[in-house]
C-alpha cells in the first residue's frame, strides 16, 4: 500500500555500491534477514498503527468541531462555558500513559536483547572502525582488514565491536535490524544472526559531517566455504595493470569521498596530474607543501604518497582550502595496497 510512496530502489544510483537492494514490503519495510530481534518489526508496526489511529481520531475530532461549532454569525455568543471534564481528562491521560509504557517495555526488552551478546556471537567478534567517512573492518583470527566492505558467514552469530576515531557515527544494517550509535572513546557492540546469503547495505546513521551520506559499506553474507577462502584478502598485483585495477577499487572504497580523479575540486586535491607520462617514465608533479610550519617544494613520488596516506599531517598541501582540510590517516594500509594506489594514480596519467 505504501510501497509506491517510497523511492523505487531500482532507480537509485547504486553504481558506487552495487549491493542489490532487497525487495521492500507493502509497508515500505525491508525484509528481515536475521533470525534475531523479532521485536523490532513488531514495535515498528505497533508504533506506526498507534500513530495513524491517533492522527485520524484527533484530526477527525478537530475537523468535526471546527465545522459543527463554528460561529455562524459574527455576533453569536458562546453557547457553552465548559472549563473541564474530569472523567475525560483522566481517560486521555491514562490511555496514552499505558500505550507509552507498552512501547517502553517492548523497546527496553529489545534494547537488552541487542546489547547482551550471547556466547556464540562473542566468539565471532569483528571490529568496525568508523571515521570520516569510511569503515574499516578487522576479522576474528585474520590479520588483513577490509575497507567499506565486510564478509560474514551465513548462519553464524556475529558480534561487531564498533569504535570511532573522530566524531559520532552509527552502525546500521537495516536488513539485520541492528543500529547502534558509535561514541568516540568507547566500544559499542552489536550482534545478529544472519540467515540469508547476499549483499546488503550498512549505513552510517548519525550525521557526521559533509560526506555522511556517502559513508556506507557493503555487507557480504557468504557460505562457510566461500568465507574460508577469505575473499577480502585478495589483492591481485601480478602485473602493474592489475595492481592499478585493485588500486582503483580501493580508491572507490576509501579515497573517492575526498579525492576526484578528473580535476574536480573536493575535500582533498584531485589526483589528476599527480603524475605525468614522459616517454616511458612517470614523473611526479611539483607540489608546494607545509612541513613543520615551513613551506617547501617537493616532487611527488612514492615516498611522499606513502607518507600522505599514513601520516597526512606531516606535509600539508600548501594550497587553499587543502591546507586547512584534514585527511584521515590510513596506518593500516599495507605496502602492496599503497603500491596499487600509486599504480592507479599513474594509470590516470597514462590515460591522458
Ligand atoms: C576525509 C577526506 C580524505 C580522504 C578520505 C582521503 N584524503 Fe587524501 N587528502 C585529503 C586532504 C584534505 C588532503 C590535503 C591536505 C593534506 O595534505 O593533508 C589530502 C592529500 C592527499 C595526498 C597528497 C596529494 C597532493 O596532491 O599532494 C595524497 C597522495 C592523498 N591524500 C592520498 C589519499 C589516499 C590514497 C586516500 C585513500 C586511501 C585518501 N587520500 C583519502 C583528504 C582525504
Ligand atoms: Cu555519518
Amino acid at each position: 500500500m505504501f510501497a509506491q510512496l517510497i523511492q523505487d530502489p531500482a532507480k537509485i544510483n547504486y553504481v558506487e555500491n552495487p549491493a542489490k537492494p532487497p525487495e521492500i514490503d507493502a509497508w515500505g519495510q525491508l525484509p528481515k534477514l536475521a533470525s534475531t530481534f523479532d521485536h523490532v518489526d513488531g514495535l515498528f508496526y505497533f508504533t506506526y498503527i498507534v500513530c495513524i489511529f491517533f492522527f485520524v481520531v484527533i484530526l477527525g475530532a478537530l475537523l468535526f468541531s471546527v465545522v459543527k461549532y463554528r460561529r455562524k454569525t459574527w455576533d453569536q455568543p458562546a453557547a457553552s462555558n465548559v472549563t473541564h471534564n474530569t472523567p475525560l481528562e483522566v481517560v486521555w491521560t491514562i490511555v496514552p500513559l499505558i500505550i507509552v509504557m507498552i512501547m517502553f517495555a517492548w523497546g527496553f526488552k529489545g534494547c537488552m536483547d541487542m546489547t547482551v551478546v550471547p556466547e556464540a556471537a562473542s566468539r565471532n567478534t569483528y571490529k568496525a572502525t568508523a571515521k570520516q567517512w569510511n569503515w574499516t573492518f578487522t576479522y576474528p583470527n585474520h590479520a588483513t582488514p577490509s575497507f567499506n566492505e565486510v564478509w560474514i558467514e551465513v548462519n553464524k552469530p556475529v558480534q561487531f565491536l564498533c569504535e570511532s576515531t573522530d566524531v559520532l557515527h552509527a552502525f546500521f544494517i537495516p536488513v539485520m535490524r541492528v543500529k547502534r550509535d558509535i561514541v568516540p572513546g568507547r566500544f559499542q557492540s552489536v550482534w545478529f544472526h544472519p540467515i540469508e546469503i547476499g549483499e546488503f547495505h550498512l549505513f552510517c546513521a548519525e550525521y557526521c559531517g559533509d560526506d555522511h551520506s556517502r559513508m556506507y559499506a557493503k555487507v557480504h553474507v557468504v557460505s562457510a566455504e566461500e568465507f574460508a577462502t577469505a575473499p577480502w584478502d585478495k589483492w591481485d598485483d601480478t602485473t602493474p595493470a592489475l595492481a592499478a585495477k585493485s588500486g582503483e577499487s580501493l580508491y572507490k572504497n576509501l579515497c573517492q569521498t575526498c579525492h576526484s580523479v578528473n580535476g574536480t575540486p573536493a575535500v582533498g586535491p584531485t589526483w589528476k596530474g599527480l603524475f605525468t607520462k614522459q616517454g616511458d617514465t612517470f614523473v611526479g608533479r611539483q607540489r608546494e607543501v607545509i612541513e613543520g610550519g615551513a613551506k617547501k617544494t617537493i616532487t611527488v613520488d612514492e615516498a611522499y604518497i606513502t607518507e600522505s596516506v599514513r601520516k597526512p599531517d606531516q606535509k600539508k598541501v600548501a594550497e587553499s582550502p587543502y591546507d586547512k582540510n584534514n585527511m584521515t590517516a590510513f596506518p593500516d594500509l599495507d605496502e602492496r595496497r599503497i603500491k596499487g594506489l600509486i599504480e592507479y594514480m599513474k594509470s590516470l596519467a597514462a590515460a591522458q
